[in-house]
């Protein structure tokens, strides 16, 4: 299903971002509750409102293009893939009717939404909701808050790694930098096989693709077989089509299942402005890691004409890196090749523009979350010891301030992700931050202001699949 013409559709769509706006309101549609309405045993009750925007979502199995040669089954939003971005205006009422057409259940998660006292739509199966069953539909609706690059995907199993996610950006209504075009850069990692839980063989120092049946065996993905970048393979890059002196947003999404990706472009500063959504004091570097779920807004200027690489490069993996090209040569030629300098973007540098009064002075309530698992710790991924679903829910009370102290005792990193909330962490709002492996620690700060039940867990796919997970649960 997926074929030139599609992909051809795609760069035409980044190639005329005024464009964007206009073609995904062609799949906005009206719809009606009949129906779809789930019984809520437990679950919170969804509420409707009166949306600004409707979109349909459907997901389904489809065949998805991976190099000129080489297609492989995956599932996708509306046969596409990465999924149709989504777009709405800050404070706008968004409604996403989703169809599942595929053979199992599913659910959508809305990750950066802070989806403010509709923990109903917050797409957790289990915990927000039941799944939505083959054939059947379910109706989400939220408001677009706050402001930024998020991106949706499936909470089901192993579901995001058959490729069922995409953009969801919600504009500014006054942006914080000026720039003059903006694009939209979905990287992910891809996996040939059937998505599945591997148990490699810490004896002998696998990490990954051993199989090792044995006992000592620790979970995790099958080695990727490479990396997309909007859908496409480095042998044939998306095109960022811009002209000399333009200042381009680039809205970078870590979407993959299990792999850190660092970016740079050669001889060209990114000027950070976002991240995770919210905005910080623009700070120039050379280049910027993203953690599995994490999100980076950066300004770069278009002063040196050339067709210049973007280069996304697996960090600590296997994983083969990912490509994209940042075009601004009329004459078509061979791709530029220059350096990437040396500064790389710290958690320090970041200061969020926002107010960080809220989150000034003593918490109310501290909890340490110790990170185990992998090649000493076997064959679950645990916070404390214990494995989700078979785990304590983190219980806390409205209004409270909050501490996460995390400490890794696994020798991976592990980028933990708090729905429904940002938290502070140094001076930035975030809401998806890397705890480095090897006991490496992280603070996070929250207020307690959304009451419900709301998943806090790794986005390493794999990890959180094999219980690295907790619900954080608060009346009102
Ligand atoms: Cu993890």
């Amino acid at each position: 299903m997926t074929n030139l013409s599609d992909r051809l559709t795609r760069r035409r769509v980044l190639k005329t971002g005024a464009l964007t706006s206009g073609a995904l309101l062609a799949g906005c549609i009206g719809t009606d509750l009949g129906g779809s309405l789930q019984s809520s045993d437990g679950f919170p009750e969804p509420e409707y409102g009166d949306p600004d925007r409707t979109y349909r979502l459907t997901a389904t199995e489809s065949t998805i293009a991976v190099s000129e040669t080489e297609t492989h089954d995956g599932w996708t939003y509306n046969g596409q893939y990465p999924g149709p971005e989504l777009r709405a205006t800050e404070g706008e009422r968004v409604r996403v009717v989703v169809e599942n057409d595929l053979p199992a259940e599913t659910t959508v998660h809305w990750h950066g939404m802070a989806v403010d006292g509709d923990n109903a739509m917050d797409g957790v199966p289990g915990l927000t909701q039941p799944p939505i069953e083959p054939g059947e539909e379910f109706v989400y609706e939220f408001d677009a808050e706050p402001a930024g690059t998020h991106w949706y995907h499936s909470h089901v199993g192993l579901q995001l790694d058959r490729e069922l996610l995409g953009p969801l950006i919600v504009e500014e209504r006054e942006p914080h930098v000026e720039y003059d075009t903006e694009a939209t850069l979905v990287l992910d990692d891809y996996r040939s096989a059937e998505p599945r839980v591997e148990y490699a063989n810490s004896r002998r120092g696998g990490m990954g693709g051993m199989g090792g049946m044995g006992g000592g065996g620790f979970p995790e993905a099958p080695p990727a077989d490479g990396t997309l970048v909007n859908g496409q393979p480095p042998t044939e890059p998306t095109h960022v089509d811009v002209a000399e002196g333009d200042r381009i947003r680039l809205r970078l999404i870590n979407a993959a299942a299990a792999t850190t990706y660092e970016v740079g472009i050669d001889d060209h500063e990114l000027v950070v402005t976002h991240s995770d959504g919210p905005a910080v004091d623009p700070v120039a570097v050379d280049t910027l890691e993203l953690g599995m779920g994490e999100r980076y807004d950066v300004v770069v200027e278009a002063t040196s004409p050339g067709r210049w690489p973007i280069r996304v490069s697996p960090v600590g993996s296997t994983t083969p890196a990912g490509l994209a090209v940042l075009d601004y040569d009329a004459s078509g030629g061979e791709l530029s090749t220059g350096s990437i300098g040396p500064r790389q973007l710290r958690l320090s540098d970041l200061d969020s523009v926002a107010s960080l009064d809220p989150y000034q002075g003593r918490p109310d309530r501290t909890i340490d979350l110790t990170l185990s698992g992998g090649p000493m710790g076997g064959d679950e991924w645990t916070i404390n010891g214990q494995a989700y679903p078979d785990a304590d829910s983190i219980r806390i009370e409205s209004g409270e301030h909050v501490r996460f102290r995390m400490r890794n005792q696994s020798p991976m990193r592990h980028p933990m992700h708090l729905h429904g909330h940002h938290f502070r962490v140094g001076n930035a709002l975030k809401d998806t931050v890397t705890v480095p492996g090897h006991m490496g620690s992280v603070t996070v700060d929250f207020i307690a202001e959304n009451p419900g039940q709301w998943l806090f867990h790794c986005h390493h796919l794999y990890h959180m699949d094999t219980g690295m997970a907790r619900s954080v649960r608060y009346p009102e």
